[in-house]
């Protein structure tokens, strides 16, 4: 039970209200109040509560990587510097190591993620962090030869996380089909069949090279050449659209999209599905980014998240927005900060399948606090961009009403 009040509360939800002098009060997990004149501590002179935000996709078992893999070289560089890398990288993360993320992670306001597990060694340390957590097992391989050692390790992963999820209902099991050029469409069905028949979450990375592109329309391109020398049984196995439509009826989120046309944002929208943007890492491998405005104009969900630190120099929330803030020049700034913000603590959360991201009776106490380096604003519109230029860590963190920092 308790109660708080600041300068400014950011209702949140997808159109945001700012109360001023605006507090909020909960029992238990659940918030009871939200408004103003809610008695309780006042967080001080330019407070502002808000949601607590979600970092929509991450993979904390690569967080054992610096300056190992090849950037700045286009996707596929990047992608045989993970094969050669990966098993070192995954080897480097331990306990610590992810003790270490995660506590980062809430020191920057964040209480929820969506987190790719590639191989499960993130299972047993994630299913009891003081987060919540989406779980989303990788299913990934494209040889023949592969697919029933493949989907019994995945199955096998698969179970692990539901044991878990049985003990900590913070924890959810998710499905990851990891793109539709390196996961045999046997096991991109059962995969998917699991989800439909389970009701799980599912995220997939989509269209985040030229070359991803250019296989899945044409099997040419570059990787024409690496899969001729790498993987020879590799085959072009559905267009991006036909891909996209294979997710109807499981919620779902397309991670990168920095290839996307309107034609699979709007195929994306007929399904329900929404996108998770990562700008820095496909800043890092490809050079490019997501249409933010196309997105907007075909009325889609948009998450955000970091990627690992496979693709990224930090799992910062903050630094990922605003990096976003300045890429997407065809979005005036006020609105842009706002629709970032409203990305990480509402739209992740509708992607991922989470409740929450609106402070209102019976929604789960997730809000944070952070201080304004001026504590009156003379402008109320400024509220976002102000937020989003001077935060990086969060003073105050409450998940479920406990606080966390
Ligand atoms: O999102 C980025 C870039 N796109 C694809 N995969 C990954 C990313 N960060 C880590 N990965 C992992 C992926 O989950 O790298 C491996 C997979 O396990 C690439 S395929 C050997
Ligand atoms: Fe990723």
């Amino acid at each position: 039970m308790g109660a708080v009040y600041g300068d400014y509360l950011i209702v949140g939800g997808e159109k945001w209200r700012i109360i001023e002098k605006g507090g909020i009060r909960w029992e238990g997990e659940k918030i009871v109040e939200v408004g103003e004149g809610v008695e309780g501590e006042y967080l001080g002179e330019g407070s502002v509560l808000l949601p607590s935000l979600v970092n929509g996709h991450t993979h904390l078992e690569f967080s054992g990587n610096r300056g190992k893999l090849r950037y700045g070289k286009g996707f596929v560089r990047w992608l045989e510097s993970v094969i050669a890398h990966r098993e070192e990288i995954l080897n480097r993360c331990r306990e610590e190591c992810y003790r270490q993320e995660v506590e980062k992670l809430i020191d920057s306001g964040v209480t929820a993620i969506g987190e790719i597990s590639s191989i499960g060694i993130d299972i047993d340390y994630l299913g009891q962090a003081p987060i919540e957590v989406v779980l989303y097992n990788e299913i990934l391989g494209l040889n023949p030869g592969a697919v029933d050692f493949l989907y019994s390790d995945f199955l096998a992963r698969v179970e692990e996380s539901q044991k878990v999820a049985e003990e900590n209902s913070n924890f959810k099991v998710g499905i990851s089909i990891h793109s539709p050029y390196s996961v045999h469409w046997k096991l991109v069905e059962k995969g998917l069949e699991i989800a439909k028949r389970e009701g799980y979450p599912v995220q997939t990375h989509l269209l985040e090279s030229r070359a991803e592109r250019e296989w899945l329309e044409k099997e040419e391109g570059e990787f024409k050449g690496f899969f001729g020398e790498k993987f020879p049984f590799a085959r072009r196995q559905f267009s991006p659209i036909q891909f996209i439509q294979l997710f109807e009826g499981v919620k779902v989120g397309f991670v990168h999209l920095t290839h996307g046309t309107g034609e699979e944002m709007e195929a994306i929208g007929k399904i329900g599905g929404g996108v998770i943007h990562c700008p820095i890492s496909n800043r890092l491998l490809e050079g490019t980014t997501l249409r933010w405005d196309l997105g907007r104009n075909y009325n889609l969900p948009i998450g955000i998240g970091t990627d690992g630190l496979s693709s990224n120099y930090t799992l910062n929330i903050w630094e990922e927005m605003r990096v976003a803030l300045f890429i997407h020049q065809s979005t005036p700034p006020l609105q842009l900060a706002q629709e970032l913000l409203t990305s990480a603590f509402y739209w992740n959360r509708k992607i991922l399948g989470l409740e929450g991201g609106e402070l209102k009776p019976e929604n789960p106490a997730d809000f944070i606090a952070i201080t304004l380096p001026e504590p009156q604003l003379e402008e109320l519109e400024q509220l976002p961009l102000q937020i989003l230029l001077h935060t990086t860590s969060t003073p105050r963190v409450y998940f479920r009403g406990k606080k966390l920092k």
